[in-house]
């Protein structure tokens, strides 16, 4: 029963466009109501009926402990007492800019920002400035949020809702953005050739999450790497969901390839508002006001988001084994679903990567954007369905990444492999 949701929802629609402050959360593409939340406790959501969820988007990634963490509660409870927000440099900022240099490679200097676009909207403006070129490269179905840049054959909700051009976004920003499939190292290369010093930045998500979870091939981030080097092209890593979550040094530590600048939110504001962006200090001395390259934001670095972040950040560091952890349970549900999947014997791809999971309905390897969509999305809205059904609460698009915390429990690991089997005999 979801009829409190149901009003609410009803209620939304007369003063909130499309009864939502984002569209994922709308439920579009795979129908029905979507459930507004009352409270959220460990690995559980709550609606406005009482009901009680599994959760697998966390928040779409930052709540990697667990919704309500006690220890990040405490400490924002503690800021709250000395005031939200001062517009004036804390100790704070630089406490966490110095635990966040010291957890991941090749950062020298550090920008918090309020949100993942902000984030990679201040990257691409950066090295634009950096290397005096316009043009920059990003992939198929990836999303960096909801810059003008960026909204260019995108992922997350942008591929969820089918838009293929975004109204609103001039001919000429769309024009200095160039795409390419993900994981088609040649596709670059001849994007590069064809377009010889004019690209400023390649921006890629190193495990790609907004088409659900895709891995890059073995070679794809490197050969980047080598292409950026040669043609003195700013790599940009958008970490956004991968730093701070499959390891402390995110991406970049745990594939042992390095980016020239990396965008953070989510994970780094522990379900704050928060965004960054970092790297080489050749690069980040041009940002305002060491260089001309302006960027600025009121509530950047604002104390409660900074001591969220920061408690969050240090219980990850301190603690490396929720990693390993965090990895176990997701290898754990990743093989005890394929079983119940191949007991149907219909066509699904189940790809993982650290806490990063999703399932498609495909029959042939989920690579990139076209083998994502080309999946059966309309059996994914039934089984997203049949699984809400059963208290578990998966992202509503097959074009978004299961997110694990570290509170779930092999119960409720169980539970939701128990009703995928349950949800799978229904829907067949
Ligand atoms: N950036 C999130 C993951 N695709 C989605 C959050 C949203 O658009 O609301």
């Amino acid at each position: 029963m979801i009829e409190k949701s149901k009003h609410l929802f009803e209620r939304a629609q007369q003063s909130i466009p499309g009864g939502v402050n984002s569209p994922v959360r709308a439920f579009k593409s795979v129908g029905g109501t979507p459930l507004f939340i009352k409270k959220a406790k460990g690995a559980y959501l709550y609606d406005a009926d009482d009901n009680r969820y599994i959760d697998y988007i966390a928040s779409w990634g930052p709540m990697i402990l667990g919704h309500a963490h006690d220890e990040v509660v405490k400490a924002i409870q503690e800021q709250a007492l000395s005031s939200t927000s001062y517009g004036a440099p804390t100790e704070l900022e630089i406490e966490m800019a110095e635990l966040i240099i010291s957890m991941v490679p090749n950062v020298d200097l550090i920008r918090m920002v309020s949100s993942g676009t902000e984030a990679c909207m201040s990257a691409i403006r950066l090295a634009r400035g950096y290397t005096g070129k316009n043009k920059i490269i990003k992939f198929e179905g990836c999303y960096h949020g909801h810059a003008d840049s960026f909204l260019v054959k995108a992922g997350s909700g942008v591929a969820t809702l089918n838009i293929q051009t975004v109204p609103g976004v001039t001919a000429g920003v769309a024009n200095d953005t160039l795409t390419c499939a993900y994981n088609d190292l040649a596709a670059v290369e001849q994007l590069v050739e064809e377009n010889k010093n004019q690209i400023a930045a390649i921006i890629v998500e190193p495990v790609a999450g907004n088409m659900g979870c895709i891995l890059p091939q073995p070679g794809f981030l490197e050969g980047l790497r080598r292409i950026c080097d040669k043609e003195n092209i700013v790599f940009i890593f958008d970490e956004v969901m991968t730093g701070f979550r499959l390891a402390p040094g995110g991406a970049q530590e745990k594939l042992h390839v390095n980016a020239d600048l990396v965008t953070y939110g989510k994970v780094i504001g522990g379900g704050m508002p928060v965004g960054a962006f970092g790297g080489k200090k050749e690069i980040m001395q041009h940002i305002a006001p060491l260089g001309n390259v302006y960027q600025a934001g009121t509530l950047s670095g604002n104390p409660i988001a900074m001591i969220a972040g920061y408690t969050t950040l240090k219980i990850l560091k301190d603690h490396p084994h929720i990693y390993h952890e965090l990895e176990e349970k997701t290898i754990y549900l990743r093989d005890n679903l394929h079983r119940v999947f191949l007991e149907t014997k219909i066509p699904f791809v189940i790809n993982q990567f650290g806490s990063m999971i999703s399932v498609h309905f495909s029959n042939h390897a989920v690579n990139d954007f076209g083998s994502a969509a080309s999946a059966n999305n309309e059996l994914f809205k039934k089984y997203f369905h049949a699984m809400l059904q059963r208290g578990i609460y998966l992202p509503p698009s097959a074009f978004e990444s299961w997110f694990l915390n570290n509170v779930l429990t092999k119960e409720d690991l169980d539970n939701t492999i128990e009703a995928t089997r349950e949800s799978l005999s229904e829907i067949l």
